[in-house]
């Protein structure tokens, strides 16, 4: 007696290429796209999708959470300061004090808690998806981004010529960490100009990074480490509460930004 329900395999590559479709069509606009998912991004993306706003997550990587799986290191431990344990705590991720408005947390749990709470919320993803360029308007303003398929920037060029794909947005948050994708994209064109990240100071930082989370650009928010690249801040290493929070404040500026355009 078998234990599973008989099931053709053509059956279960129908299921996986039809829901993939319909998702796939229905996000080819979105209220908010954000690239990358690492803890800024996907904060962000769990903010944005508690107050019903359609938001899609493009991730070059075959897994979600960037820097946040791992944290320090090798060790798998990550710290977050006072006030951003609160996240944790409504994410429900065990936490040690550590010192005087210090706390640590092991990274892969307060990961897969963050990943499932913005899965929970709605938000939905592209994987193994990675920004190629942004889609400007007559007005040069940011209504979405061009994508492709991660595993071809390995391949030579001349066997790679794959056009990318645009996908449209009110809204588009370069949550991409250190390297600033989106921004870079008009930094190219002459559009912004970046400062690149300082050297490593966690107590200038963190406060610097939420406090300059915002519209970099018409239509383009950056979070997370992207705000230490844009504007010249320190980088701040294992310590995450200003991912956190600075993900947090994205949200709500992109609600702000989307209320008054309205
Ligand atoms: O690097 P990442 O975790 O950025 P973050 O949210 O957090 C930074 C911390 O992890 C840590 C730190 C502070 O504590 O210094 O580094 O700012 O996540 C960025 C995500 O964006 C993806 C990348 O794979 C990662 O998962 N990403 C980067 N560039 C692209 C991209 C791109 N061009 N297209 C798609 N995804």
């Amino acid at each position: 007696m078998a234990i599973f329900h008989p099931v053709a395999e053509k059956d279960v590559t129908r299921a996986i290429v039809r829901s993939f479709l319909r998702q796939f069509e229905e996000y080819t606009e979105s209220d908010v796209i954000i690239v990358g998912g690492g803890p800024s991004g996907l904060m962000a993306g769990r903010g944005l999708a508690q107050q019903g706003i359609k938001v899609l997550i493009v991730e070059r990587n075959n897994y979600l959470g960037g820097g946040f799986w791992i944290g320090g290191y090798f060790m798998n431990k990550l710290t977050i300061r006072a006030p951003a344990q609160e996240v944790l705590d409504e994410l429900g991720v065990p936490h040690e004090k550590a010192g005087e408005g210090l706390y640590v947390a092991d990274a892969p749990h307060a990961c897969s808690r963050l990943i499932a709470s913005a899965c929970d919320e709605g938000v939905k993803f592209l994987s193994l998806t990675i920004l190629e360029d942004v889609i400007l308007r007559e007005d040069n303003r940011m209504a979405g981004i061009v994508v492709n398929w991660s595993p071809i920037t390995h391949l030579p060029k001349e066997i790679a010529a794959l056009d990318p794909v645009p996908l449209e947005a009110k809204i588009v948050i370069d949550a991409t960490g250190h390297d600033a994708s989106v921004v870079k994209k008009l930094e190219q064109r002459g559009l912004i100009k970046t400062k690149g990240e300082g050297a490593l100071w966690i107590e200038g930082s963190e406060d610097a990074v939420v406090e300059r989370t915002g519209e970099v650009y018409p239509g383009l928010i950056v979070t997370g480490m992207a705000v230490a690249t844009v504007h010249g801040l320190p980088r701040m290493g294992p310590t995450f509460g200003a991912m956190l929070l600075s993900g947090k404040r994205a949200a709500e500026n992109a609600i702000q930004i989307m209320q008054k355009e309205e």
